[in-house]
């Protein structure tokens, strides 16, 4: 095959796999703005005169806090940009989510903090989605951004936040959480190609 129709079978290719739809997964509720005014009594644990949290299950004693109508007991040191959530001793936030593409690679990313005033008393926070898994300790000085790729390994997976097992009242703070695609390796290549061709056509 000539270089000239190589290079236009890349470009094409390229294309094509640039332009394939958009997949539809997608966290909702990921930064708790849809509890932004709901949550309205002290602590801010679900129950009472507060509602569930939008889109996530919840097992123990969590709820929102930093939201426009109550109170933030339970933020890091560090102010946060409004509405978040917060798990209380042992406990888990879940989300079940369709749309992936089993084999895809995609990055997991969220903010977590812990209670100021628990320093010395430390709980560990582990995300877990598809062949991914992440245990961090949060620290209250100020929220800590975090990273996990993961292969998807089904079309719908349950993306869980879990506490581990404190002795104590320990809080941890959960936030900003969002699942983006990474570009598929056989865009990759394409792109890859046509990059070699058109240095190859041009020399
Ligand atoms: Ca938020």
């Amino acid at each position: 095959m000539k270089t000239q129709h190589l290079l236009t079978l890349a470009a094409g290719s390229a294309l094509f796999l640039t332009a394939s739809p958009a997949r539809a997964q997608s966290v909702l509720n990921g930064t708790f703005d849809a509890n932004d005014e709901a949550f309205t009594a002290f602590p801010g644990y679900i129950g009472g005169a507060n509602p569930t949290i939008d889109s996530w299950s919840s097992v123990g004693q969590t709820g929102i806090n930093g939201g426009a109508s109550c109170c933030t007991p339970f933020a890091p040191a560090a102010p946060s940009e409004g509405p978040f959530a917060f798990i209380q001793g042992q406990g888990s936030l879940s989300q079940t989510i369709s749309g992936f593409t089993i084999g895809d690679s995609y990055t997991l990313t969220y903010l977590d903090a812990a209670r100021f005033g628990d320093d010395g008393d430390t709980n560990t926070l582990t995300a877990t989605i598809g062949t991914g898994s992440l245990q961090t300790t949060p620290v209250s000085a100020a929220w800590n951004s975090r990273t996990l790729p993961f292969t998807a390994n089904a079309t719908t997976l349950t993306l869980a936040f879990t506490t581990g097992t404190p002795p104590n009242d320990q809080t941890l703070d959960i936030d900003s959480i969002s699942i983006v695609p990474e570009p598929t390796s056989l865009a990759l290549v394409g792109v890859g190609l046509a990059g070699f061709l058109g240095r190859r056509r041009r020399s």
